[in-house]
């Protein structure tokens, strides 16, 4: 029987083939470690006590969940102490992470969300981890925001955790989308899909119709497209991740278009850029797929805020391309 790689047999053999990549190899081996944890503690949440809110709101104005509490605070200690960093930026911390004197000469910079999807944790509903790496910009102060204003072409690793049916690491180095799945018994990721490419059907639609009366006449009309002429199913957990992988692997588009929930005609994003768009819109091309905000690629977009948000929809290439032809129109 052929043995499957696991994560680090596969990482070897990426170094032997990109020597220069020694630092990227040791983060992915982090990241993975850091997943494994969180997939412990996501197994077993209804009995570690750490379902149900933290009693805080967050700087996005939302619940803490006590597993975006344990998750945040594992990435923040494990990552600060890779060395690896010279900055790290969380979707639950207001700034940049206190390096607390670790990662002064490093060279990477890491945004994370530790649990997205986390309000659905009590319904065990599939959440999932995402990352996004840059290298260090040299013009700015190493440990500061503006590390962080740098457009999604220039990250050199992007990827997620899907903690659901199974454990899924799903990255990119930039030379294709790789997953691995965890064996819970070994206690290692073994590959499950080597270089996804999203399928050329676009199988399913995904976003919040509760959203419809909140979004634009020309967003209504795409989706109404997406029923009436492309005639597709619709899927919408509500967790970013499982989302994003479900459309990977089975071909779909996501859409969370700019809503406007105060009748000002200001249409505006939920999603944030530098932790959940820039990651997925890097994965989405390296398999194929596109990413826009309607008017420009995701990769494109400059971040001027660490968590700047932004419409996004992404998926099927063909697809999105209709959407921004629409769009513009
Ligand atoms: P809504 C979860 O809170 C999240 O950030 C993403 O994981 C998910 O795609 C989105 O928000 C869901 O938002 O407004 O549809 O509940």
């Amino acid at each position: 029987m052929a043995l499957v790689p696991t994560l680090t047999q596969y990482l070897i053999e990426q170094l032997s083939k990109h020597p220069n990549q020694r630092d990227l190899v040791l983060i992915m081996s982090d990241l993975a470690a850091i997943g494994k944890y969180i997939s412990r503690e996501t197994n077993r949440a209804g009995i570690a006590g750490v379902r149900g809110a933290a009693d805080a709101i967050n700087v996005q104005g939302e619940e803490v969940q006590k597993l975006d509490v344990f998750s945040n605070e594992l990435c923040k200690d494990y990552l600060c102490r890779t060395g690896h960093f010279c900055a790290m930026a969380s979707e639950e911390e207001d700034t940049v992470v206190d390096m607390r004197g670790f990662g002064e000469d490093a060279h990477y910079v890491v945004a994370f969300d530790p649990l997205d999807g986390s309000s659905n944790i009590d319904a065990n509903v599939s959440i999932g981890t995402i990352f996004s790496v840059h290298r260090k910009r040299g013009d700015v102060a190493p440990a500061s925001a503006e590390q962080f204003f740098q457009n999604g072409l220039s990250q050199v690793l992007a990827g997620y955790v899907l903690y659901g049916s199974s454990t899924v690491l799903v990255f990119s180095f930039g030379d294709g989308v790789h997953e691995f799945t965890l064996d819970q018994g070994l206690g290692e990721f073994l590959l499950s899909n080597e270089r996804i490419m999203i399928p050329n059907t676009c199988s399913y639609y995904s976003t919040n119709e509760g959203n419809t009366s909140y979004i634009s006449e020309k967003d209504r009309r795409f989706i109404e497209y997406l029923k009436m002429e492309q005639k597709i199913s619709a899927r919408y957990i509500g967790s970013l991740v499982a989302d994003f992988h479900r459309n990977l692997v089975k071909g779909g588009i996501f859409l969370y278009p700019g809503v406007d929930k105060s009748d000002t005609g200001d249409y505006k994003g939920k999603l944030r850029l530098n932790y959940e768009a820039k990651p997925l819109a890097f994965l989405a091309q390296q398999a194929g797929g596109r990413a826009t905000d309607g008017m420009q690629d995701i990769l494109d977009i400059m971040p001027s805020s660490l968590h700047q948000r932004t419409p996004l929809i992404i998926g099927n290439k063909d697809i999105v391309d209709e959407y921004i032809l629409a769009n513009k129109s």
